[in-house]
């Protein structure tokens, strides 16, 4: 049953403080959280002030809403990832609580600036890339939208690594995000919980010697501490909580080792504890392997599970009504572990049976899927699985048996098809496959865009959506508008709230009455202004950074995202090159300015990805230094891309690329955050490029190359990717100018077997592709020629992005996944 939301009067009221107020109250926080006073207050010092004096506005929404929660017995949401890739925090904070402008007039005030101080909070890195920026758009959203929420996941120590280029290649260093402190976050030592390894598994029998129960008896234990990072919606709506689990050795001093001589011994439990929050695996769609991987997966599973069934046994004292009053969601199969472990707790600690405790499994689980690539699916060695959990592994088994059993007695299933449902794949060696285990354990299963959702349902997935065919659906990605817009780009925000008023503030979707400005040529020389501030920023930043001049009225051309083949980073530089040889042998041709940006990190063991940065950096050296190309064409990679560079980059884009061969990105949300910000996109239909064009219009977007399903052809068919590259003397001279050591003179051979990759087999479609992509990328230019009608364009960009809100998607979360009232 929905209940529809009752507004309640007891939330506190939004206020809106003075500046004088907010300095004192800085003041105070200064003297006495940080210990300072203002003579010998640092720019850290202030920084951690501010964050205080926030935060502390932050707690008094925050306690409300969980007081409220509690006492209106409302569904609560928790939301279980292994990444949450949250970036800063402060300006979000001021900027949803509408402090922005009187905190820094207060720190003006105080001969602070709030900008310098605000570069100084370090960037929350603890996710690799979309899935980890998607679970942090998801939990701002909860809280505008008013969903009680958890988020739960690990506070890595060590978030994303830090990326620098050294001679062009990338060199990872650690991220210690934390060596401040985290001014954010509390420590809930009470909010611990044991966590267990390996052993053995005992059954208990009754009097009548028939089976009672199991028992775990685990050989390793340590524990799960909780801190918890407050999460405020827009106009401080809800404050919702992020809770990551850091680990401990259960005896912290571990005395009794210690006393008794085993010094070793002690450290080396302290360490395995620790090991379990150390790092974050940098893996982005590449399946991580190690047994620390599995255990960080288990670790924070079981926390956060015995976290959830303790919050709701004391509120509710049993355990029959959890789906009617918790929503877990699975983000991907990180968390699969989840489903034994549920039934687990229910089984062997509650004493339920199997059949109840499996129907209360399902109906409380959901799980969204992120990729299709297989390399990414997840699945672990059956005997390392049942070393570390042989309960879990029991539970697996007896979950299996259930599902086939359900299977073969509808007699619909051939047996190679009842072999892809079975939680074990069988041939070569015996694994446990996640994404199996956390679709029979859900009961929702959602895509992340609509044509992600239609090939899951044909591939992936195929047997069991026969089997359960009620269970998938999709919810298309969406990206929050406070982060991605009004706190990255004033200048825009600003100009909207002239044209239009304030209403797209609170509903993002009434942005689309910026649509008739398109036509008015004031307002679209304002966007221009707005949009060459952006450029100008950047192009300092660059600058002072790299070293690279870039001209801002130049058409600004931006890659930024992970580096992997199928992104299709290579077909954009060997576009640059072959741009660049043209420009070179036409100089009598009216070439368009052009600056091609690219970031983004790679996998540190993805030998190719890595290869890939290198080649970016060798052409940037080569074309940048080049008189001949008079500065018409710059290639810049920019280092160690991560949420702060994006909100930088983002607001300066003209042209957003999203170029990956198609039916092979789930959705993308970059594609949304340039968008929003007045970039044209040029894509491939593939992800939720397919829906942008829909609703932006096919005149607003640049779409060439291969479809999903006239990929899949080709693969299936004898795709020749050499003849295609001999039939085009563009490409052709790109490929043996990278091959034979142009940009790499000093090692010829640096790039031979990538180049040989795709005259041999080109998997990614590179050369399929090319033509129609230097094709497109000349009609931008013709486009970028006609000013008004590029801005024009631009702005119905803008206007017609609303739709593409996480707020929109969390709804039809809330509505359909979850079904709790929005
Ligand atoms: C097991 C290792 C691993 C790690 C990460 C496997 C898979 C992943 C994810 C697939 C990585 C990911 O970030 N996927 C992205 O999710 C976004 C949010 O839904 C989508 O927009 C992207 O298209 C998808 O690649």
């Amino acid at each position: 049953m929905t209940r529809t939301k009752t507004l309640s009067a007891s939330l506190p009221a939004l206020d809106h403080p003075d500046p004088q107020t907010l300095a004192s109250e800085v003041l105070m926080a200064l003297k006495y959280r940080v210990g300072k006073d203002t003579t010998v207050a640092t720019p850290y010092d202030w920084l951690t002030a501010s964050i205080k004096v926030v935060r502390d506005r932050i707690i008094d929404h925050w306690i409300s809403a969980t007081k409220e929660t509690y006492e209106q017995q409302e569904k609560r949401v928790y939301y279980l990832s292994l990444e949450f890739l949250i970036g800063r925090l402060m300006r979000d904070a001021f900027s949803n609580l509408d402090i922005m402008d009187p905190m820094r007039e207060a720190l003006a005030s105080l001969g602070v600036d709030l900008d310098e101080i605000a570069t100084l909070e370090p960037d929350a890195a603890l996710g690799n890339g979309g899935l980890g920026r998607l679970a942090a758009c998801f939990m701002e959203s909860m809280a505008t939208v008013d969903v009680p929420a958890h988020g739960y996941g690990i506070r890595y120590a060590n978030g994303m690594f830090r990326q620098e280029i050294q001679d062009g290649w990338q060199v990872e260093l650690p991220e210690t995000w934390l060596d401040h402190g985290n001014s954010w976050e509390f420590e809930r030592r009470e909010r611990s919980f044991e966590v267990g390894f390996g052993g053995s598994v005992e059954s208990v029998t009754a009097k009548d010697g028939r089976l009672e129960r199991h028992v775990w008896k685990p050989l390793e234990h340590v524990l799960a501490v909780a801190y918890d990072t407050p999460v405020v919606g827009w106009k401080a709506k809800r404050v919702n909580t992020l809770r990551l689990w850091s680990g401990m050795p259960v005896d912290p001093i571990l005395l009794d080792k210690f006393n008794a001589g085993d010094h070793i011994g002690a450290l080396a439990e302290s360490n395995k504890a620790d090991a379990l929050s150390r790092v974050l695996y940098p893996a982005d769609s590449h399946k991580a392997g190690q047994e620390l991987r599995l255990r960080q997966e288990y670790f924070f599973s079981t926390a956060s599970l015995q976290d959830i069934v303790q919050r709701h046994l004391s509120q509710y004292g049993e355990l029959a009504s959890l789906p009617d009053k918790a929503a877990i969601h699975l983000n991907d199969t990180h968390p699969a572990v989840a489903v034994p472990e549920l039934m687990r707790l229910l089984m062997d600690v509650h004493g339920m049976d199997f059949s109840q405790a499996w129907d209360i499994t399902k109906r409380t689980f959901a799980y969204t899927n992120h990729t299709l690539l297989p390399e990414a699916l997840e699945s672990w060695p059956v005997p390392l699985f049942e070393r570390l959990l042989p309960r879990h592994m029991q539970i697996v088994y007896a979950i299996n048996a259930e599902v086939l059993q359900e299977a073969r007695s509808s007699n619909r299933f051939s047996g190679d098809q009842i072999a892809a449902i079975s939680l074990i794949q069988e041939n070569g060696d015996r694994r446990v496959r996640m994404g199996n285990l956390a679709f029979v354990g859900s009961h929702s299963i959602n895509g992340v865009s609509a044509l992600h959702t239609e090939l899951m349902k044909q591939t992936v997935f195929a047997d069991l959506h026969r089997l359960y065919p009620d269970r998938i659906n999709n919810k298309t990605n969406g990206i929050t508008p406070r982060r991605w817009l009004i706190q990255c780009n004033p200048g825009l925000t600003a100009l909207a709230r002239q044209a239009i008023g304030d209403r797209f503030l609170d509903d993002i979707e009434a942005i689309k009455e910026l649509d008739r400005f398109a036509g008015d040529a004031a307002f679209r020389d304002k966007f221009a202004a707005v949009k060459r501030a952006n450029k100008t920023r950047l192009a300092n930043l660059v600058a002072d950074r790299l070293g690279i001049r870039v001209d801002p009225s130049a058409l600004f051309d931006i890659q930024i995202k992970r580096i992997h083949e199928y992104k299709r980073q290579l077909l954009n530089i060997l576009e640059a090159v072959a741009l660049y040889d043209q420009i070179r042998s036409h100089p009598e041709k009216d070439w368009t300015p052009r600056v091609k940006f690219f970031g983004g990190k790679a996998a540190p063991s993805y030998h190719n990805a890595k290869l890939i940065i290198k080649l970016a950096n060798d052409v940037a050296k080569v074309v940048n230094g080049d008189p001949a190309v008079r500065g018409l064409l710059k290639v810049v990679f920019v280092p160690n891309y991560n949420v702060s560079a994006a909100e930088i980059m983002m607001p300066a884009a003209d042209l957003s690329e999203q170029i990956s061969t198609a039916g092979m990105e789930a959705s993308g949300t970059g594609n949304m955050k340039f968008a929003l910000n007045g970039a044209l996109t040029i894509g491939t239909l593939d992800g939720a490029n397919v829906e942008m064009k829909e609703h932006v219009g096919d005149d607003n977007i640049f779409i060439f190359g291969l479809k999903a399903d006239e990929v899949a052809e080709r693969r299936r068919g004898d795709y020749q990717p050499r003849a295609i590259i001999e039939a085009l003397p563009e490409l052709a001279q790109a490929i043996s100018a990278i091959s034979s050591g142009v940009f790499s003179p000093h090692d010829p051979d640096r790039y031979r077997d990538l180049m040989n990759g795709l005259y041999d087999s080109d998997w990614f479609m590179v050369a399929a592709d090319f033509d129609a992509y230097a094709a497109t990328q000349r009609e931008v230019d013709a486009v970028w020629n006609d000013r008004a009608d590029w801005n024009a364009r631009a702005i119905r960009n803008v206007a017609r992005m609303g739709w593409f809100s996480s707020d929109r998607t969390i709804r039809q979360y809330a509505k359909e996944i979850w079904n709790v009232p929005v």
